[in-house]
């Protein structure tokens, strides 16, 4: 029945919390939610997902004469990720739960370290870079691999037959570093979400429609699938791939993202291994959580300090001093802002300048399918990473 999954003492504004996001769409991340439903982490950690399986983004790079073991490469890293982004907070907290909203300027540093000296440690660096709406930038790099993944995200949200469609705006770009000294640019952008099991008060999400991963000579475009379409699985996928002049399809590979997929068309030696033909395969294969900042050197914007004393009121389930925290940081935000224009001042943010003229590399990649938007907004890295990155993190996760 109707908010099973939700304390008997906030069914009433779960309900409301759904009445009012049925009657209005934009902006989510603002509204008042009961207190069951939030979660203690910020949207700014979300960019770390791109890479907890660090061996497999670093062999991206092992693939230096072979453009079509680059664009497998590619899909399986990207594939393996989406466990992370779209599941991980129903293993940790028992359902998806909305994050924390970041403050204009938040930011989160984080580090892979090395699992063998060739592999290289891989660095990460996210901000965000705008409040209202919100717009978080990134940049993801394992200097000895010759990758580097930049991006941003946001969200445009809407409610429908019971669901919350969120469409993702935003797209990331990642560049290899050929051995050949070339350079190669892939334009990645997001699936659709879906978040369903809201009524019951136990919202889990499943992609839809189709994703691109577009470069090197490629066109992957990756269909979402859930219970009840062709499959009839939960997150099931079907990614195929073709060359970008011509069209011709060279690849498919069919499965679910959170378990395992295997090659239905076309195979490669470093892939599939016969006779299984499986491509991916999550069953045996935990994540690596990032190691953050080292507490005696966190700055006050880094997430996890900024949002320290809230987090532990939702940890704890002290509410009262969860939400007096949060209106002390809101507070503190809005102040900045009039301060700011007092003096005539704009927010310069710390690692990303927008960009002003259309991005080329975006425009070409992006003309090479119909199917996605041909301009898009771009935050170009400073290329200041700070201090904190220049050694070896001591170990936070296990
Ligand atoms: C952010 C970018 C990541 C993938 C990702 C996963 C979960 C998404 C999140 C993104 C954006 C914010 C999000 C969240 C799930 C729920 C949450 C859509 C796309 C919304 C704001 C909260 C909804 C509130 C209900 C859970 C009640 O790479």
């Amino acid at each position: 029945t109707a908010g099973d999954a939700v304390p008997v003492a906030q069914r009433s504004s779960w309900t409301s919390f759904l009445k009012s996001i049925a009657s209005f769409s934009g902006d989510l991340s603002s509204m008042t939610a009961p207190p069951f439903i939030l979660s203690p982490v910020s949207l700014t950690e979300f960019p770390a997902y791109w890479c907890e399986h660090p061996a497999l983004f670093a062999s991206i790079a092992d693939f230096p004469d072979d453009p079509a073991g680059r664009a497998l490469a590619i899909l399986r890293w990207f594939i393996v990720t989406l466990k992370g982004q779209y599941t991980s907070r129903i293993e940790s907290m028992g359902s998806e739960k909305k994050p924390l909203n970041p403050v204009l300027g938040e930011l989160f540093y984080g580090q892979w370290p090395a699992s063998s000296p060739s592999q290289g440690r891989t660095d990460l660096l996210v901000e965000q870079v705008s409040h209202h709406p919100p717009i978080t930038a990134y940049v993801i790099e394992n200097k000895t691999k010759g990758l580097r993944l930049r991006g941003h995200n946001a969200q445009k949200t809407s409610f429908s037959g019971g669901s919350i469609i969120v469409k993702q705006i935003g797209h990331a770009i990642l560049t290899v570093n050929l051995p050949n000294g070339k350079k190669e640019e892939y334009l990645i952008n997001f699936p659709r979400l879906r978040i369903d099991g809201l009524w019951y008060g136990s919202p889990y999400i499943e992609l839809a429609e189709t994703s691109h991963i577009i470069g090197g000579g490629y066109v992957t475009s990756i269909e979402y699938k859930g219970k009840g379409y062709f499959s009839g699985k939960s997150h099931s996928f079907k990614a195929s791939v073709a060359r970008a002049v011509g069209g011709t399809e060279e690849y498919v590979v069919d499965g679910t993202w959170h378990l395992n997929s295997k090659f239905t068309k076309g195979s490669h030696p470093a892939f599939a291994p016969k006779p299984s033909g499986l491509f991916h395969d999550m069953t045996a294969l935990p994540p690596q959580h990032v190691d953050t900042t080292p507490p005696a050197k966190m700055g006050e914007w880094e997430t996890r300090r900024l949002w320290g004393l809230v987090a532990k009121g939702i940890r704890e389930g002290d509410f009262d001093s969860a939400s007096r925290e949060k209106g002390r940081i809101e507070v503190e935000q809005r102040e900045r802002r009039v301060h700011e224009k007092e003096a005539g001042k704009v927010w310069e943010g710390w690692h990303f300048d927008r960009e002003v003229t259309p991005d080329l590399v975006y425009e070409h990649l992006a003309g090479l399918t119909k199917s996605i938007p041909l301009t898009e907004d771009m935050y170009v890295f400073k290329e200041n990473w700070p201090m904190v990155f220049v050694e070896d993190w001591p170990s936070t996760s296990s």
